[in-house]
């Protein structure tokens, strides 16, 4: 006869997960020996070498793999998945000369996304940012952040934010959102920037903290969008909310928005490819998080390079994102990313790899996620490779055996 407490000991004990004589990367560094992780509940409970296993320490834990390459989930620390319609016509001007920057002026680009989404209702747009979603995952992502910004009126933001949550309620992915109020100056405002920044400042993001909506908050600092001086006011407003704060800044050109968002400790600079290199130290000294988008930079066929070597020699944290967006980086595949971040970019496999894991989610300012340690939250991913750097060395969907989160198996390959 089972005791009460000797049954609960055995449920408890029946959760208990073995991956065994996998190469771990853990977040930051590969394994040398093979490996063994234990996971409990929702949680790594252990991390030891698979020669120093205790067998009978272990016996009542099920094994759910063997070999290969363990890794944590993937954090997609930078997406605007949920909008209305596509951009497919301006990517076909754009093959035709059309620059993104004029595209922008003449009222597309950021702005025909604009009108698509507000025309969109919380069920169309949940439902196409579900299969954008499902590619993300099917490919590794356990953690995704998406932005707003394709709303511009409190109202659409917050719908766009609301159906955020939603996506998170009902996939097993940890969802992280971002109030992007300050993304493009909308045409009922032209010519009054300062005072849809008042909007973003006193009524955006007032309702989104108070509804719990937003996680962050960012801005576009940029020419074709906002100056440094009106961020630094949505930074503040952010802040006066206890909201995280972060920038796209750098993306087109070099208005030092980056050291600024550094001053108003920013979790994370976003882009770069125009950051001066004597600024790196700046976000090194804040903690904030450098967050490489090499699939903009594939996409629009940019040529200026982020100063990796001066961000690396600084010893900023470097992370990785995909940019999901319909129109500079309509791309769902975490892994490409892995790829382009070193063809394009020059990372290491493991710095693209820390940039996808552990980086990323310094990025998103989570502690217990993005690195396989004993407490951390068990999100996984179990490859059939063996070795990490395979994963960034070839563009080769399907080799996910295992996406575990929050210590549950939710894919599974045949
Ligand atoms: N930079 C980007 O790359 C995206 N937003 C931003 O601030 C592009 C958004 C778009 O073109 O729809
Ligand atoms: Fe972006």
């Amino acid at each position: 006869m089972t005791t009460p407490l000797a049954a609960h000991h055995a449920a408890h004990q029946a959760r208990r997960q073995i991956w065994r004589d996998v190469t771990l990367f853990d977040g930051r560094h590969t394994s040398t020996e093979r490996m063994a992780v234990v996971v409990d509940g929702d949680r790594i409970a252990q991390v030891c070498q698979e020669s120093a296993i205790d067998t009978d320490a272990f016996a009542d834990a099920i094994e759910r793999g063997r070999g290969g390459v363990l890794t944590p989930g993937l954090i997609d620390c930078h997406t605007h998945l949920v909008y209305g319609g596509n951009r497919a016509h301006e990517f076909e001007m754009r093959l035709e000369g059309a620059t993104y920057e004029a595209i922008a002026r003449a009222g597309g680009g950021i702005m025909s996304t604009v009108r698509a989404t507000r025309q969109a209702d919380e069920d169309t747009l949940f439902a196409t940012a579900a299969k954008r979603l499902a590619a993300l995952m099917a490919d590794g992502a356990t953690t995704v952040e998406i932005k707003s910004g394709y709303g511009l009126t409190l109202a659409d933001e917050l719908k766009l934010l609301r159906v955020m949550r939603r996506l998170g309620r009902h996939y097993p992915v940890h969802i992280v959102t971002t109030l992007l109020g300050a993304h493009a100056l909308p045409p009922e405002y032209a010519g009054r920037s300062d005072d849809y920044i008042r909007l973003v400042c006193n009524e955006m993001i007032p309702a989104a903290a108070q509804e719990g909506l937003a996680d962050a908050v960012d801005v576009f600092c940029e020419k074709i969008a906002f100056s440094v001086a009106q961020c630094e006011q949505v930074w503040e407003a952010a802040a006066a909310h206890q909201l995280a704060v972060k920038g796209h800044v750098e993306q087109l050109s070099n208005l030092r928005g980056a050291v600024a968002a550094a001053r108003h400790r920013a979790l994370s600079a976003d882009h770069l490819e125009y950051l001066a290199a004597e600024d790196a130290p700046a976000l090194q000294a804040a903690g904030t998080v450098a967050v490489l988008l090499p699939g903009a930079f594939y996409c629009l066929g940019e040529t200026q390079l982020p100063p990796i070597a001066a961000l690396r020699a600084a010893g900023v944290a470097m992370a990785v994102a995909t940019d999901a967006n319909p129109g500079t980086s309509p791309i769902v595949m975490p892994t490409l990313m892995l790829n382009l971040a070193c063809t394009q970019y020059r990372l290491t496999p493991r710095e693209a790899l820390a940039g996808m894991t552990a980086h990323a989610a310094r990025a998103l300012g989570l502690a217990d996620r993005g690195h396989v340690t004993p407490g951390a939250v068990a999100d996984l991913c179990w490859w059939d490779v063996e070795t990490p750097a395979e994963l960034a060395y070839a563009v080769q969907p399907g080799r996910l055996r295992q996406r575990i989160f929050e210590g549950k198996i939710t894919h599974e390959q045949a």
